[in-house]
């Protein structure tokens, strides 16, 4: 056997290994369970996506196609399978959309053969990324994602001012996908979600208006704005629902992670939030609820985060990130969240509807001063101590 057949040997085994992998929960806080292994990375990009496997032309199996991340994913049901839509970062630092399924949502990802072809609208995309899936009640599936210029007024010499918008597109079987115009809007955004159902029949959109690429700026929070034509979007009217505040997680910007989940108490949803620190940005997930009469309502919203970066997940391209873009409730009330570390590597932890319910309606609300934090400790050690002593 020659050189090149023994080393694709060594590759496909190594693949299949990958591929076949069993990941298993760990113990978790009561209110969700991570899971031992990646669900996805850039190792799991099929081998014919990295090599050109023709010995004649390609003699020592190099690489020709760098993959670097798959990371911020969108998530959907799609029959019994679960489905990714990933953002994969190729070598050159462009991403792209790409579709993975799993029998059952926790191993056994494998992308599909090819990646997303997505239509352009308007100037070219230098980027796209953060794809957030919607089966909308309108009977389309939408994928909602972040569209990345050069900022056209950068000054020369400036190469990497960016100017982000909401791309918009739609699909039927997340293979072909009808482009529709960009989100118009007065800001720059990024982290647009769409809400599944029709509210005061028009689209809702949660919104994440900011200043620039980077900073949130005046931008306050996570933003709501109703839509009366998806095919002609515009940002008119935006309210702030979910409110950036001093000494918080989501102190510098936060953003809505995939859309709500509905459940008979209300809509769960899925955020991440962001602080500065000597470190850099450090990006936790946090949750909250809405109204289920009215999804721009607050109706409770726990203290701090739900989830940050631990052990391994704070490594990778850019340091003390999770975030989140997608999850999926199935109908026994299983919730698969998925999660990215440090823009390299997918996630699972999984949970319950119940559990992040509870989660969200129990655990009180910042205070936003120490004092308070005293106050609530004390009153669950009381609780405790009432409850222990009778
Ligand atoms: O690098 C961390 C994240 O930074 C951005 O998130 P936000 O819009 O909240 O600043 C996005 O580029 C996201 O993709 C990335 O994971």
């Amino acid at each position: 056997m020659n050189d090149f057949v023994q080393r694709l040997n060594r590759l496909r085994q190594a693949e299949k290994e990958l591929l076949e992998r069993k990941n298993k929960p760990i113990e978790g806080n009561g209110v969700f369970e991570r899971y031992e292994f990646p669900v996805l990375t850039a190792d799991h990009a099929p081998l014919e996506w990295r090599y050109d496997l023709n010995p004649a032309t390609n003699p020592y199996l190099m690489e020709r196609f760098g993959i670097n991340a798959a990371l911020n994913s969108g998530a959907i049901k799609w029959g019994d399978k679960y489905v990714l839509v990933a953002r994969v970062e190729a070598a050159d630092r462009k991403s792209f959309f790409a579709v993975a399924e799993s029998p059952n949502g926790v191993d056994h990802f494998r992308f599909w053969k090819r990646p997303v072809t997505m239509p352009e609208w308007g100037e070219p995309a230098t980027n796209v990324y953060d794809m957030r899936l919607t089966r909308h009640e309108d009977g389309w599936i939408y994928g909602l994602f972040c569209v990345e210029r050069k900022d056209p007024d950068a000054p020369a010499g400036d190469l990497s001012s960016a100017v982000a918008a909401c791309g918009i597109a739609r699909t039927h079987d997340l293979v072909n996908w009808e482009r529709l115009p960009d989100l118009k809007s007065a800001s720059q955004q990024r982290n647009v979600v769409l809400h599944p159902e029709f509210v005061d029949g028009k689209y809702a959109l949660y919104t994440r208006p900011q200043d620039g690429f980077i900073d949130a700026g005046g931008g306050g929070g996570i933003g709501w704005a109703l839509v009366d034509d998806i095919t002609r979007a515009e940002v008119k009217d935006e309210k702030i629902i979910s409110a950036r505040h001093y000494h918080t997680i989501m102190e510098c910007k936060n953003g809505e992670g995939p859309h709500p989940i509905k459940t008979p108490q209300g809509w769960l949803h899925l955020a991440h939030g962001v602080r500065g620190c000597a470190s850099g940005l450090r990006y936790v997930l946090y949750m909250y609820m809405t109204a289920l009469d009215d999804p721009s309502r607050v109706i409770a919203e726990p203290a701090g985060f739900l989830m940050v970066p631990r052990d391994g997940e704070y490594i990778g391209d850019v340091m003390n990130v999770l975030f989140t873009n997608g999850w999926i409730a199935d109908p026994d009330g299983k919730v698969f969240i998925y999660y990215a570390s440090s823009d390299t590597r997918m996630h699972v932890a999984t949970s319950t509807v119940d559990r992040l319910v509870d989660y969200c309606l129990h655990t009180e609300p910042d205070g936003f001063r120490t004092g308070l934090t005293v106050e609530r400790l004390n009153r669950l050690i009381d609780k405790n101590e009432s409850y222990l002593n009778k």
